[in-house]
């Protein structure tokens, strides 16, 4: 009956890997995997979800967070539209009907736009859902009305900017050739809980012999398993690169004539590279000079060694640095050129599609602001910004835990004067503090087009249950609204699988009902993909010499001392570092209002060295403080070797209700904007850390 209601491109039961009662459909979250997975349900409820085994990446393997995905589908959700009805953030909403709150936003709109004008109005989204339809749907609204435009910053544009300053192109080896490396470094990136699907290929390589080396400042999942672990400090790593290639220069394994056809290496860059030596490195990265010689020799005489480049790493005020030093190491001894050699930060460009239909560039107004969705607190609270910032319209994102310096963000969020739109499944720390909640569908519930960013399959997922309740999808919402604010625009009369069409016909790809699986496969060519005939740039050439947009930034790949704990006054003041990275068990906030994810998440935690914890008086049974100028958030302890003196973290993820101040652990971050292209250093914090006051003192 279901399949009638939402007919499949392949019916229930037919297509690669799938059986009788078995619906194909890909997993949205923001997560390099983009999984295909297999359903089964019986019209209603979900009973199972597994990896599909047909999919060339995804090979049947998914985290444990989506096979239990019935946690968010079933668990508590916003069932109807809420009107809030007692104060800002007290969680007192009554439900309405669709009706009265679209006439609520649009009046509310329609006064700000003739007092304030348009860009008094920020629609704001991110990563809830990743599919080309649903997810931007509001662009179009943004462009057709000239709100102020979003600048995507919070996760990619860091990382991005490094890796675009040498290679040119955001594209690499496929991740399925790691098990035809033989030396595996995974460098600021825990796959074990943030990208499960590269272990599998690690697995074989190393059944063949290959080494794997973890570099992370502490001792994650991922770190636990690997034949090395380099615990380096934060916001180091062109240090690393650099000793590693001093060594491969010195010992001789440079490939000169590729180096010479390929790149712009010259006299000037070696000399450079000479004066930053394993002694050098050392001091910098708190490593030791002969662990980073070893590191570099395995490097240099590896046949096909693999960086898979994390955007963990990239989290720092000198994160775009430190990614394109990294893939000047893998220029300087030719790896690009072999199978199972290379680098790899994300796989964007080498999909075709084009997403025009849903976020209409054309429309787009050039002098509307761009506001950098990570500033987010900035510009709620900033009371020199003109117009103001009146009215905020969120979609698949929880900005008051997920942004860097939430507890600017939840102040601006109460102000009295803005009025806050939420188009969220379940009530996030963001829609708490709304004016109005719309009730949204999951994946599971609108049809969508998912591009993926770790490997190189296009797919597309039908619905495969009834919205639950009253729920809709962003393409409807966003298409309501515009039609109820008077515009008459084609593409705001499109259903979601016209749009869906839309978008592939504007890509020159066939519609779904003709694919032989739900997934087109845009894999490069092994020589496009090692750039054995070209880099990116229009010279065809790598760049050690990065062109950045930002004059502050070194000319030559080098260790950019910029992040907090380089401010003297910061680390007087604050002496530990602390890392905030993703917690093994939510996606971003995803999954931490649902009951079953929290608990297995525990709570929040500080991981700290002994010597830190006896210096402070710090116990096993402790509550600690951990502070800085921006929050103080009160927490348990666990006293660890995991992290070495000086570094503490706590995986993030947690809501403002985990924690007695009632502040998300992003209170702890800062927003200072990032150069060259803006985003959140999320890492790069600087904190102290005391036994909390309510346990009674030291123990
Ligand atoms: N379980 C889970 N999976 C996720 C997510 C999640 O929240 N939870 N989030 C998803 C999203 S949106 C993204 S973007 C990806 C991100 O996934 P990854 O690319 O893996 O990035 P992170 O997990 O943020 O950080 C990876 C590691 O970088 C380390 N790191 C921090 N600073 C440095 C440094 O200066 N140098 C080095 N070498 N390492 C450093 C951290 O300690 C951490 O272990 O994961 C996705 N998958
Ligand atoms: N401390 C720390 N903070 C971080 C990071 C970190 O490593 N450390 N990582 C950062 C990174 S990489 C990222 S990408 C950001 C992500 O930050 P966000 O984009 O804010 O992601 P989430 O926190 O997962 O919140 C997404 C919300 O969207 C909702 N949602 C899901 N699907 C839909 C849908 O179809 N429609 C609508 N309307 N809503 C939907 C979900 O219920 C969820 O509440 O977080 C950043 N924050
Ligand atoms: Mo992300």
């Amino acid at each position: 009956m279901i399949k009638d209601m939402f007919p499949s491109p392949l019916p229930a039961g037919e297509g690669p890997g799938v059986r009788a009662h078995e619906h194909p459909t890909t997993c949205p979250l923001d997560c390099p995997g983009s999984c295909a997975l297999i359903v089964t349900h019986d019209g209603n409820r979900i009973s199972r979800i597994v990896g599909n085994p047909a999919h060339p990446f995804t090979r049947g393997v998914i985290c444990g967070k989506v096979a239990r995905y019935g946690d968010i589908q079933h668990g508590p959700r916003i069932a109807s539209p809420l009107l809030r009805h007692g104060p800002k953030g007290s969680g007192s909403f009554q439900p309405i009907s669709w009706d009265e709150a679209f006439d609520h936003i649009v009046a509310r709109m329609q006064e700000i736009i003739a007092s304030l004008g348009p860009e008094a109005i920020f629609p704001y989204y991110y990563g809830g859902t990743m599919g080309m339809v649903q997810r931007a749907a509001c662009d179009r609204l943004t462009h057709r009305a000239g709100f102020s435009r979003l600048n995507k910053t919070i996760c990619y544009p860091i990382s991005e900017t490094g890796w675009l300053a040498g290679v040119g192109r955001v594209m690499g080896p496929n991740p399925i050739e790691l098990q035809d490396s033989d030396l595996i470094v995974l460098w600021g990136i825990n796959a074990v809980s943030t990208h499960i699907n590269l272990m599998p290929f690690i697995k074989e390589a190393r059944q063949r012999g290959a080494r794997l080396v973890v570099i992370d400042p502490y001792r994650n999942r991922t770190a636990r398993l690997a034949d090395v672990h380099l615990a380096i400090q934060p916001g180091c790593d062109a240090a690393l690169a650099l000793a590693m290639m001093n060594v491969i220069v010195t010992e001789g394994m440079v490939d000169r004539a590729y180096l010479q056809q390929r790149s712009d290496y010259d006299h000037a860059l070696e000399q450079h590279i000479l004066r930053c030596t394993p002694e050098w490195a050392a001091n910098i990265t708190g490593l030791e000079s002969e662990v980073i010689r070893q590191l570099a020799r395995w490097y240099g005489t590896a046949q096909a060694p693999f960086i898979r480049i994390g955007m963990g790493m990239s989290r720092h005020a000198n994160g775009a640095v430190n990614v394109h030093a990294i893939t000047c190491l893998v220029t300087l001894t030719g790896a690009w050129q072999r199978r199972g050699g290379g680098a790899l930060l994300a796989t964007g460009d080498a999909f075709p599609t084009t997403d025009a239909p849903v976020r209409q560039p054309g429309w787009l107004q050039p002098q509307r602001r761009l506001l950098d969705m990570s500033r987010l607190g900035d510009w709620l609270t900033d009371t020199t910004l003109a117009p103001p910032i009146a009215m905020l319209l969120i979609f698949n994102a929880n900005p008051a835990a997920s942004c860097p310096d939430a507890s600017r963000v939840i102040r601006g969020l109460q102000r009295p004067d803005l009025f806050t739109v939420v188009h969220e499944q379940v009530m996030s720390d963001t829609a708490r503090q709304a004016d109005l909640v719309l009730p949204a569908t999951t994946f599971l519930e609108h049809e969508d087009l998912y591009k993926s960013y770790g490997q190189y399959t296009l797919q597309h997922a039908q619905p495969l249950l009834p919205p639950w309740q009253q729920a809709r999808c962003n393409h409807d919402v966003v298409n309501e609204l515009a039609r109820r604010l008077g515009y008459q625009e084609e593409p705001f009369q499109w259903d979601v699988a016209t749009m869906v069409r839309q978008v592939l016909q504007a890509s020159q790809l066939p519609p779904p009902e003709t694919w032989s699986a739900p997934w087109l496969d845009f894999t490069p060519s092994e020589d496009e993909a090692h750039f054995r005939h070209r880099f990116g740039h229009a010279d065809g050439r790598f760049h050690f010499y990065p062109h950045w947009s930002d004059a502050n930034m070194p000319r030559l790949p080098d260790h950019w001392p910029v992040n907090r704990y380089d401010q003297p006054e910061q680390r007087r003041r604050y002496p530990l570092r602390l890392l905030l990275p993703p917690a093994h068990d939510l996606l971003n906030t995803t999954f931490a209002a649902a009951a079953a994810p929290r608990q297995r998440h525990g709570p929040p935690t500080l991981w700290l060295h002994p010597e830190d914890a006896t210096a402070r008086g710090i116990g096993a049974e402790s509550q600690v403080t951990v502070y800085n100028d921006q929050a103080s958030l009160t927490m348990a302890v666990r006293i660890t070797t995991d992290v070495t003196v000086g570094l503490c973290l706590c995986e993030a993820g947690y809501l403002a209700e985990d924690f007695p101040e009632g502040l998300p652990i992003n209170a702890l971050t800062h927003a200072s904007p990032v150069a060259p292209a803006g985003g959140a250093a999320f890492h790069d914090n600087c904190v102290e850390v005391r036994v909390a006051q309510s346990t009674g003192g030291m123990d």
